[in-house]
Parts: C-alpha cells; structure tokens; sequence
C-alpha cells in the first residue's frame, strides 16, 4: 500500500524512499521479457557506465510497459509534490551490471546542472530492481541526507579524478553507505543531488534494473527525446507521456515550436498558424 506522506517525508529527509511491489500485475515479468530482448547488444564505454555494465537507453519508446511504469500514479505524485508542472522526462535506461564489475564512481544524478548546494533537487530518479539487489550483486548503494549537503561537503564531482583517489574521501564514503537491498520488482525513489552508485557485483549473476528519471521542466534533459522517439511514435501515446517528453509550455513559452504549443507538430491536421 502506497503511503505518500511517509514517501515525501523519507525523501526529504534521509533522501530516498522504497516502494515495495512496485511492479505489479505481471509487469515484472512483461520488463524482463523486453530486457531478455534489448539487452546484449552495448557494453559501457568508462568507469562511469561501467565496463562490464550494459545500458540500454530510451526505454520509453521501447515498449509500453515502461510508458505505463513512466506515468505510474506513485511516482507522479512524488513528482507533482518535488518538480514544477510540466516536468520532463530526463532518462529512461536498463542497467545491467555483470559479475566483475566495480563499483561505480559515487554521484548524483542531477550533477549536470551548475547551481551552488545546498539546493532543491533538479530530478527525482527511480531505480526498479529486475532481480532482487542484494550487497554481493551490485545493489545501489546511497548516502543517506548527502541531498542535503554543501559543495564543500561533496567535494566535487565524478569527473573529478583527485576525489575519486583520495583515501580520505572513500572512507567519508564508506563510513556512510547504504546499500539498498531489495526484492525483484521494488523501486527506490531518490533526490537528484543524493550521492549515490551501483555497487560491485561480486555474485556470478548479472543484477538487472531500470532507471526512470524526471527533471524540472526548465532544466536541458539528458536524452533527448524530440530525436530519440519518432514523432509519429509520439503522437500515439498518452498525454502525460508526450507531455514528459517536452510536447508541452513551461510558462510562459518555453518549449513553444515557432511560437505554437509542441503539441500542433504530431497532429497532421493542425494548421501551425492556429494559436497555443
Ligand atoms: O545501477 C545502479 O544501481 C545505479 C546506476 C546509476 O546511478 C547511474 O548510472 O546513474
């Protein structure tokens, strides 16, 4: 049973929250069915995606059980009460991590964005567990209230080669971590600028999950979908769908396509002089 206060008050104070039987009504089962046939094909690039890792982006045109997981009633209420109207689709990925992986850089996933912390969060992220997550195979692992910390406290970010050797630093860390384990099927919901990494997989399986990320509908997403998803494809999907994916204003016209709503480009009837 879903308890929204204790959710928002979790969020907002250590961070992040569980949702335990997040997939159900056999969705777990219909995610691992369209894993089983995306997955395979990449390999992570750096230390950061993880080069025993496979990542498969734009779920969200992949299939429609993710467009149902994307508008999921739970989460948009958590993203009605942390982003402003409007807020946008930022990511939506596989991550599979192989047996042999290391752990990854710590970081946070709005980190893109170059506003002084302490700060409100810019994204709300969720991470569904495929398989269950335990702390030998990869789980992710998070410091709990990092949200709340300064850039002094941060010290930097991923990129930042000097803190991620420092001995001092890894050890803040370690005192601190958290990892998150949980059954197949749960999802962690956590703050944009809460320090967090998948973990090592030390297990002889691979620990498969998603990750679904919403932003502030003025921040630039990191995929983007007006190429990534075909606009006819866009055109058949749910309001709030197109909606995240930017076919909406962040007033008063940010987002607008020649000064008409985004929404006028996937409908062919439409006569682009007709007003917002
Ligand atoms: O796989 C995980 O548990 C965490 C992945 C992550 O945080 C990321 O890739 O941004």
């Amino acid at each position: 049973m879903f308890d929204s206060e204790t959710a928002l008050q979790e969020i907002r104070t250590r961070g992040y929250t569980l949702l335990p039987d997040f997939l159900g009504g056999g969705r777990l089962d219909r995610v691992r069915a369209v894993l089983a046939r995306e997955l395979g094909a990449y390999r992570g690039r750096n230390n950061f995606e993880g080069q025993a890792t496979e990542r498969v982006y734009t779920l969200v045109a992949r299939d429609p059980v993710f467009r149902e997981i994307i508008e999921d009633g739970r989460v948009m209420a958590l993203c009605d009460t942390f982003l402003e109207p409007n807020y946008l689709l930022t990511g939506s990925l596989a991550i599979c991590i192989h047996p042999g992986e290391t752990p990854q850089p710590w970081h946070n996933d709005d980190a893109f964005y170059p506003i002084p912390r302490p700060r409100p969060m810019v994204s709300l992220s969720t991470i569904v567990a495929v398989d269950d997550f335990t702390a030998e195979n990869g789980c992710t692992e998070v410091i709990p209230a990092s949200h709340l910390w300064s850039d002094a406290e941060i010290g930097g970010d991923y990129r930042d080669g000097d803190r991620e050797s420092d001995p001092d630093f890894a050890a803040r860390m370690a005192d601190r971590s958290v990892p998150v384990e949980m059954p197949a099927g749960t999802c962690v919901v956590f703050a944009g600028n809460l320090l967090h990494r998948g973990g090592a997989n030390r297990s002889p399986a691979p620990r498969r999950a998603f990750s679904i990320q919403y932003c502030q509908p003025w921040a630039r997403t990191q995929e983007n979908y007006f190429l990534a998803v075909p606009p006819e494809q866009a055109a058949a999907m749910s309001p709030r769908i197109q909606s995240l994916l930017g076919y909406s204003i962040h007033r008063p016209f940010m987002g607008h396509v020649a000064g008409r709503h985004p929404l006028k480009t996937l409908s062919p009837g439409a006569s682009m002089a007709d007003p917002c």
